[in-house]
């Protein structure tokens, strides 16, 4: 492939943006290699600056659940935008996404928009520790819940693909009241609530991981931490901003029947564009300015266009709840083609897989928590990132992400992927 435009664009971009893009992960630092500019997209197809076309697996890192330029959400937005683009005052619209949430998800009686999911996880620790009044509060090693200063400590996705084990900027006070813990590992949570009692005012959790590649929770996990909160009056708080309305409509509280105390939300919610949320009871939310004094806030949060591109997609969701079938069908018929191909050519692989998300590991070990994902062969993951791209299959650029896939997908997409990778297989 031809990638002449984007090697000029990125060094071009290197000039005036750190590392040449908004968002580290989208760099190729770990899989190496220069990234492409994407252009535009349509469906399932990403296309870039030297008119190359990708079948699209990242969709954005989950939002285009439906695809790219879905036209009912574009033409939300037309629409939309020329009443203005923010008034930074109430709106009807706002109140109609809320109450289309509540009457999708479980345990939502108040939700607040904000615009990204490091801002709906970093609000919703703050009302736990406002509303608990604790200190401390346990996340999990390869989790990933933004890039707010609490959760920089051993977080996944682009912290895990960079390999950095100590982000700077990140104080000695910060750190200490952030517990860790290995995903999957009971009697790990266990040991740190015996160590801090009393002290501890939330477990936040991906649900489904997916900044370790994609990590199912093992069978009783996450009913085990719903009994530790409960019996320590600690908050659980689920962060959906990735299994959130893509894994069923009531996300991952209805598809895995565990009930969150605090539920964020980004990505899907947005339909591409910056929002996310955080939600719950409301003897907890009430404890959220105005109404109580655990203070957060946001110029831009609610806005109009990013509320009916949301809106749209949810909507959308919500009345046609077949999509998750599809979806479903359309990456266990990727999960089969892909275990097909490997096992004949006896490669040591796993694959993990819920709903519409999925990742391959290079290994011969299940993968289970941060620590297994790391075993896998991340340099051959790192080559078949490459030897896909130049087939025109765009992967998520890194060993620590799921894949993603949108219902535009088809099984003629799904099979060009398998033969790809069969390929790549075949030259090992
Ligand atoms: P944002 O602030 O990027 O909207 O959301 C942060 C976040 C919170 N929680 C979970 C479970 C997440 O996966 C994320 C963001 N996901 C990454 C991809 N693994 C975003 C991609 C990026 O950083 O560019």
């Amino acid at each position: 492939m031809n990638h002449s435009t984007s090697e000029q664009l990125f060094s071009r971009a290197a000039r005036s943006i750190p590392g040449g893009v908004n968002s580290p992960v989208r760099a190729f630092r770990s899989v190496g290699g220069n990234p492409v500019f994407i252009k535009r997209a349509q469906g399932a197809y990403l296309y870039d600056a030297d008119g190359n076309r990708y079948i699209d697996y990242i969709s954005s890192w989950g939002p285009m659940v439906l695809g790219h330029a879905y036209e009912p959400v574009t033409q939300a937005i037309q629409k939309k935008v020329m009443e203005s683009t923010s008034f930074g005052a109430p709106t009807e619209l706002e109140i109609e996404v809320a109450e289309l949430i509540k009457g999708m998800v479980p345990n939502v009686d108040l939700i607040r928009m904000v615009n990204s999911g490091t801002e709906a996880c970093m609000s919703a620790l703050r009302l736990a520790r406002g509303y608990t009044r604790r200190n401390k509060f346990i996340k999990f090693e390869g989790c990933y819940h933004g890039h707010a200063d609490s959760f920089l400590v051993k977080a996944g996705s682009g912290v895990a693909t960079l390999n950095i084990q100590q982000v700077p900027g990140i104080t000695g006070g910060v750190s200490a009241d952030t517990l860790v813990a290995p995903y999957n590992d009971l009697q790990a949570v266990e040991e740190l609530v015996a160590t801090h009692p009393d002290e501890i005012a939330a477990i936040i959790i991906e649900p489904v991981a997916g900044n370790m590649g994609c990590i199912l929770p093992l069978p009783g996990y996450l009913e085990g931490l719903r009994k530790i909160c409960d019996r320590e009056g600690i908050l659980l708080i689920l962060d959906e901003v990735m299994t959130g309305f893509r894994l069923a409509r009531g996300g991952a509280q209805e598809r895995l029947n565990i009930d969150a105390d605090l539920v964020t939300y980004g990505k899907v919610i947005g339909g591409g564009l910056p929002v996310g949320a955080f939600g719950g009871r409301k003897e907890i939310m009430d404890k959220i300015a105005p109404v109580g004094n655990v203070y957060q806030a946001g110029t831009l949060s609610g806005n109009p266009i990013g509320m009916i591109a949301g809106y749209t997609v949810l909507q959308e969701l919500n009345e046609n709840p077949f999509i998750y079938t599809s979806l479903e069908n359309k990456t266990v018929h990727l999960e089969n083609g892909l275990r097909h191909i490997l096992e004949k050519r006896s490669v040591p692989h796993r694959i993990n897989r819920i709903g519409s998300m999925i990742s391959l590991h290079f290994c011969d070990h299940d993968v289970v928590d941060f620590q297994t994902a790391a075993a896998a062969d991340i340099s051959l993951f790192n080559r078949f990132f490459h030897f896909m791209l130049e087939r025109g299959i765009y992967l998520p650029p890194s060993a620590y992400e799921s894949w993603f896939l949108s219902d535009a997908l088809t099984n003629e997409d799904l099979d060009a992927t398998i033969q790809g990778a069969e390929e790549f297989v075949a030259g090992l």
